[in-house]
């Protein structure tokens, strides 16, 4: 029958092309499927807002950390104060006057606004602090390999704010440093703030949006590479040395029973921890340490008398009135203390050869 075989091989054509109609669409549903995450991964490169026009050093730090954040990892940046374009933004800083976390909006120029730090810090926030508020534990924890609930995340942070982004804050807000109207003696004009805000073309130097951005981009890695530089210094170094004096304390009575004496295997930066993990832990004052002794760098060992506040040059117990200004053998012939090299004319320090020797000394001293 030759008039079926058409109609079978039409019927098969029919058949192949539905197939192929189907198969068509089965690659057009996967290939939708497989670019949706795509399509998804590109909207994971999140968009910053910030306002154009002239920069300041508060949001070219918030966008250096909100870059360091997971959510906010290389995103691009929109300078504008178009509300229309910092709406399509994933976060605003420093424009908008609004600050609400929840739309992640970070604005301090608001009339009403008074948010600060906390923890004692009572300066009004600029856009840095805001952002460094809130992402700032997890840039610390990102940046020194801390697990986010260590407590040292939480030291780093408050002291990062301490040392670094407050002054950032109050100079963006206005806040001068001596309340009061005294003139200071000098100029100091390198401080962070104020090299970002000569990154910003000159009155006399040609501008327009891209210039401006680029120096932005500039300003914003400068004010990273500081932040960095900081947070390292205080990780790397700083909490280090809280930590041998920590173990000092805790040794302490058994180098002298009354643990007053701390003693280091060297020389450590101990004053401003002292005062701090003091306040922390609350010991009594008639527990706290009257003096330290350490190697110097020529080898031989110092004593030094703790001192009344962390920057004040008077001692809690200075050493003894009949020692100081002296030198070896008077002084050793003073304290009957053999090998004595010098107790400073205000008793806030002296030195012997041996570690045994300022030992001595200090334990004299306690007892006089
Ligand atoms: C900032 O952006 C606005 C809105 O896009 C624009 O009108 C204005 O000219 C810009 N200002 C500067 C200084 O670039
Ligand atoms: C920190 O961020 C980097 C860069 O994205 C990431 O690869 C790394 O896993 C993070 N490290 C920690 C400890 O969270
Ligand atoms: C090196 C040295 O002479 N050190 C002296 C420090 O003080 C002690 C305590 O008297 C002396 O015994 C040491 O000789």
């Amino acid at each position: 029958m030759d008039s079926g075989e058409p109609r079978f091989a039409c019927r098969i054509h029919i058949t192949r092309t539905i197939i192929c109609i189907m198969m068509s669409l089965r690659s057009i549903f996967r290939t939708m499927t497989t670019l949706a995450p795509q399509a998804k991964k590109q909207k994971l490169h999140k968009l910053i807002g910030t306002h154009n026009g002239t920069f300041h050093c508060d949001e070219a730090l918030a966008v250096f950390l909100l870059r360091q954040t997971n959510t906010y990892r290389d995103s691009d940046v929109k300078r504008s104060r178009d509300p229309a374009v910092l709406e399509t933004c994933d976060i605003v800083v420093d424009v908008g006057a609004v600050y609400d976390e929840a739309k992640q909006l970070f604005d301090h120029h608001q009339r009403g606004f008074t948010e600060v730090f906390g923890h004692g810090f009572e300066t009004k926030l600029s856009s840095a602090g805001l952002v460094y508020k809130h992402f700032g534990k997890e840039v610390i924890a990102n940046k020194t390999q801390l697990p986010a609930e260590d407590p040292k995340v939480q030291t780093l942070w408050l002291k990062m704010y301490k040392e670094f982004i407050e002054a950032i804050d109050a100079i963006d807000n206005g806040i001068s440093q001596y309340p009061s109207d005294i003139q200071p003696k000098y100029k100091s004009r390198t401080d962070l703030s104020s090299r970002v805000a000569s990154l910003n073309p000159r009155w006399n130097q040609p501008t327009s949006p891209e210039i401006l951005d680029a120096q932005f981009s500039k300003a914003s890695l400068l004010t990273g590479e500081e932040f960095l530089g900081k947070l390292d210094s205080y990780a790397t170094a700083w909490l280090p040395a809280r930590d041998l004096l920590i173990s000092s304390i805790e040794s302490s009575k058994q180098t002298d029973p009354t643990g007053k004496i701390l003693v280091f295997d060297q020389f450590l930066p101990w004053k401003e921890h002292l005062f701090e993990l003091e306040k922390e832990s609350g010991v009594a004052d008639s527990d706290k340490a009257i003096y330290v002794v350490y190697p110097d760098d020529g080898g031989s060992w110092r004593i030094q008398a703790v001192p009344v506040t962390s920057e004040s040059f008077d001692s809690r117990k200075a050493l003894p009135e009949a020692w100081r200004g002296l030198r070896d053998d008077t002084l050793s012939a003073a304290s009957g203390i053999e090998g004595c090299v010098f107790v400073h004319a205000s008793g806030f320090i002296g030195g012997n050869k041996t570690k045994e020797g300022a030992m001595k000394l200090a334990q004299a001293a306690l007892a006089m």
